[in-house]
């Protein structure tokens, strides 16, 4: 495949984070930048009480909005969906399906939406069309002749509440939990720890939390590109004064500074926000070592208060009456050494006890994370980690306090909440029997990383998408590409074309589907949806422009039209009646959760969401003990696999301005001041003077792991970058091939695309 790259260019990163001040403003930026946005004043309408949910990140709803209440990779999003250009059947008339694999993610996605379904042609190596019936009939008898266990049912986390639900249902009634979805490559590691240590798999902070806390820790997570309306919560706690205390490997330019696109004025005179207080960059997967750091600095602290018959700086009351496990974790951290602590983190004693003495002094404090903590093969206990900070202060189920993992996906909690997991614990397969009458398998499903294994195995027979691009975004790029195109059978259910749609099965189709902000009609009239964000709080959602082609199916009518043609009849469940009327699917949610969904046709349009219950939000811990739980990291290393020894190199993958995960707006990451080319590598000065690099010369990356299998990425052009020395990034996912699929978190299966130990080679390929 050809990795697109125009000229690079590599300029000093201007723009502060959240540089927009209007409408206008946002189109401009999205014009520079080849996006075009249709309705520029569709923006109003995004992520109001009465408008629609955005498709990009899943940052909270608040209840009194901001007038522009979406940033700037919101609009791009929303520009991407709602674009005019369209590809029907005369497009791939004109393209083989081979000759596509040779175009890149952005040119495949570029074309625009997919408007009729297709089914891929052999004989002519083209996708034809094909009538919905007809695609429905086929992908049916297909699924019925297949073993239960052998078929996978992916979901992207984009999908509606509604969608998801039926999704599930699908597969449960089909005969497996074969559910993973996206949430397996991203905040898993959340799932798992949070609930081991708090009770419940979500984080614990709502948006009012931000205006009262007095401390913010921000570990790895990019909030000036990937939840920049959080900016506004950050900016507003810097003014009042509030530090925030970042971990990032990475100097990442909206954890920097902010400029506030609600002031035209501010814009004008450049006028910046200092978000972060303290900046440190923590070695990647130090993580763990870092917090050690300052939980036996807060300890030190405390030693020093109870000898001077000062106040404790340990909660002891709340430690001593809602956790567990407290002794345990005290005697790890007195025998933890510093030497240890040092060399793990990459940091200095005397930074850590400065990080330990501000959250000492702060009295509510939120812990704010992303995929810094969660992909890497201690993702869970990285997150554990800051859960035991946090528990430390009694800073979890008191208002300013709490942990927030800033999801990513728009939808991709709620489709956890609604049934959409590999784990049938997790789900409630006695409510599901006992309302729609059959047995609901009870055998543990596949998640993302054991899907791979079984489809590497030759042990799937098919894969259904409901959205994503399953097989550009897992690891294991090359032999996973070789074994997809043995399934038998490939299903896509998408909005734009992707590599996942021209590497296909054996029998291949593509189903398009309308997106979010359009406007779904159904017999009972224009129909509306509903998602969680980040902060387990419920939205209704509208589509508000007519749809790009009158040939496309919702996303609830395509999994109905599949469900009917596999599944046998069973009159407890009426996916004509569901279709017809999203209010109906509603109901079927409250009945499967009546606690959560309580009156949720009622409830969904309330202004900020209505929340679902979180007991550790109320210090309610549904854990073994009944109490929150510290643990004992089993090691200070982040990725004890891999020792990232030199001349080893260790590689962390990251996102551009220009993307939202494969989907690749532009070739630009403005922040980063790299332009015309995402096929960089971003090294630290001290480390291209060692390997004798200037500039813009071309480098390979070889994996380090030594299994026999070969990873190699080429045409790589190193650019200089604060980072610290030893670790160097690049970009998800032309990156990917470089990724072990066996390198993922414990517990969780979250392949650790933030700790990848790499070779740095001479390239082959010169840069086209
Ligand atoms: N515009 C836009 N928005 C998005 C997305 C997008 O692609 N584009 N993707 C969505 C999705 S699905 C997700 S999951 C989120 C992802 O949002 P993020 O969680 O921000 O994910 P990344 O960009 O992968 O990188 C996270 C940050 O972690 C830092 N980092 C890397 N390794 C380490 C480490 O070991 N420790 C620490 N402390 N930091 C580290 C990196 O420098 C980077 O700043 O965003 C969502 N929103
Ligand atoms: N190396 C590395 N790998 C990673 C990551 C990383 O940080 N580093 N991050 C991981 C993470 S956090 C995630 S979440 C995954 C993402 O993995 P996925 O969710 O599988 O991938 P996306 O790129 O979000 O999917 C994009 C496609 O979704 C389809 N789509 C868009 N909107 C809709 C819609 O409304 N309905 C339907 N049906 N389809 C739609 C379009 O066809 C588009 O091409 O990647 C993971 N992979
Ligand atoms: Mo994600």
């Amino acid at each position: 495949m050809s990795d697109e790259t125009k000229e690079l260019r590599i300029e000093k990163p201007t723009m502060p984070a959240g540089g927009w001040a209007s409408v206008a403003e946002v189109s401009k930026v999205l014009l520079d930048q080849r996006v075009v946005l249709k309705d520029s004043a569709l923006l109003m309408k995004q992520n109001k009480p009465d408008g629609f949910a955005c498709v990009s990140c899943a940052w909270a709803k608040p209840a009194n909005p901001h007038p522009f209440e979406f940033c700037e990779s919101g609009a791009k999003a929303t520009a991407w969906e709602t674009t005019s250009k369209a590809i029907g059947a005369d497009f791939f008339e004109r393209h083989t399906v081979t000759e596509l694999e040779a175009w890149s993610d952005h040119a495949l996605e570029e074309q625009g939406r997919l408007t009729v379904p297709l089914r891929w042609d052999p004989a002519s190596d083209r996708y034809r069309e094909v009538s919905w019936d007809t695609a429905f009939a086929e992908i049916g008898a297909a699924l019925r002749g297949f073993e239960r266990e052998q078929v996978v049912f992916y979901a992207s986390g984009r999908a509606s509440l509604e969608t998801s639900y039926m999704y599930q249902l699908l597969a449960r009634m089909y005969g497996n939990n074969n559910l993973p979805d996206s949430s397996n490559m991203c905040h898993e590691s959340t799932s798992v720890a949070l609930q081991k240590t708090l009770g419940v798999g979500v984080g614990t902070v709502v948006l009012q939390d931000f205006e009262q806390t007095d401390c913010i820790l921000f570990f790895g997570q990019n909030v000036g590109v990937n939840s920049p309306r959080m900016l506004h919560q950050l900016k507003d706690a810097r003014r009042r004064g509030v530090p925030i205390v970042t971990f990032n490997p990475l100097r990442e330019r909206g954890l920097v500074a902010f400029t506030n696109p609600q002031s035209p004025l501010e814009m004008l005179t450049g006028h910046e926000t200092t978000i972060s207080t303290q900046y440190h960059q923590v070695r990647p997967g130090g993580d763990t070592a870092a917090i050690m750091g300052i939980c036996k600095a807060l300890l030190a602290l405390d030693d020093a208060a109870l000898a001077g018959g000062e106040q404790r700086v340990l909660d002891v009351e709340f430690i001593a009456e809602h956790t567990h496990g407290f002794a345990q974790f005290e005697d790890a951290l007195r025998r933890c050494e510093w030497t240890a602590i040092e060399r793990e983190s990459g940091l200095a004693r005397a930074a850590l006890e400065s990080a330990a003495q501000v959250y000492a002094r702060s009295s509510a404090v939120l812990g704010v994370y992303g995929m810094g903590l969660t992909q890497h093969e201690n993702g869970v206990q990285n997150v554990a980690m800051l859960v035991n900070l946090l528990l430390m202060r009694g800073n979890i189920g008191k208002p300013g306090a709490g942990i927030c993992p800033v999801r990513g996906h728009s939808n991709v909690q709620g489709q956890r909440t609604v049934g959409i997991t590999e784990k049938p614990e997790l789900a409630p397969l006695d409510k599901l029997k006992e309302q729609y009458g059959f047995e609901p398998p009870r055998k543990t499903g596949m998640n993302t990383v054991e899907a791979c294994e079984a489809i590497l195995a030759r042990k799937v027979q098919a894969f259904v998408g409901l959205g994503g691009n399953f097989v550009r975004a897992v690891p294991e790029t090359v032999l996973m590409e070789a074994a997809w195109r043995e399934l038998p059978l490939t299903v896509q259910i998408a909005t734009k074309l992707n590599r996942n749609h021209v590497i296909h099965g054996r029998q291949s189709y593509v189903l398009p589907c309308l997106g979010r902000i359009e406007i779904d009609r159904q017999a009972a009239g224009p129909q509306d949806v509903t998602v969680e964000d980040s902060t387990a709080c419920m939205h209704g959602s509208r589509g508000m422009t007519e749809p790009v082609a009158s040939t496309l199916l919702s996303e609830p009518a395509i999994v109905a039209g599949i469900a009917k043609a596999t599944l046998d009849p069973n009159p407890k469940v009426d996916w004509d009646a569901w279709v017809a009327d999203y209010g109906r699917v509603r109901d079927a949610i409250e009945e499967t959760w009546p606690d959560v969904f309580k009156d949720f046709n009622a409830r969904m349009w309330t202004p900020g969401g209505f929340r679902k219950p979180v007991g550790a939000a109320h210090r309610v811990f549904e854990t073994e003990s009944g109490r929150a739980q510290f643990t004992v990291p089993e090691q200070l290393q982040g990725d004890p696999a891999m020792d990232a020894a030199p001349p080893e190199l260790r590689l962390f993958t990251i996102r551009s301005d220009g993307q939202f995960n494969t989907t690749i707006y532009h070739l630009d990451d403005r922040f980063r001041g790299v332009f015309g080319s995402r096929m960089v590598l971003f090294m630290a000065a001290s480390d291209m003077a060692r390997h004798g690099l200037a500039q813009g010369d071309l480098v390979a990356l070889r994996c380090a792991a030594e299994d026999g299998v070969a990873r190699r990425v080429d045409g790589l052009a190193v650019v200089p970058y604060d980072l610290p020395q030893g670790c160097v990034a690049g970009y998800y996912p032309e990156l990917n091939p470089l990724i072990p699929l066996w390198h993922h978190a414990k517990e969780s299966k979250v392949p650790a695309a933030k700790s990848i130990d790499v070779l740095l080679e001479r390239s082959a390929a010169p840069m086209g």
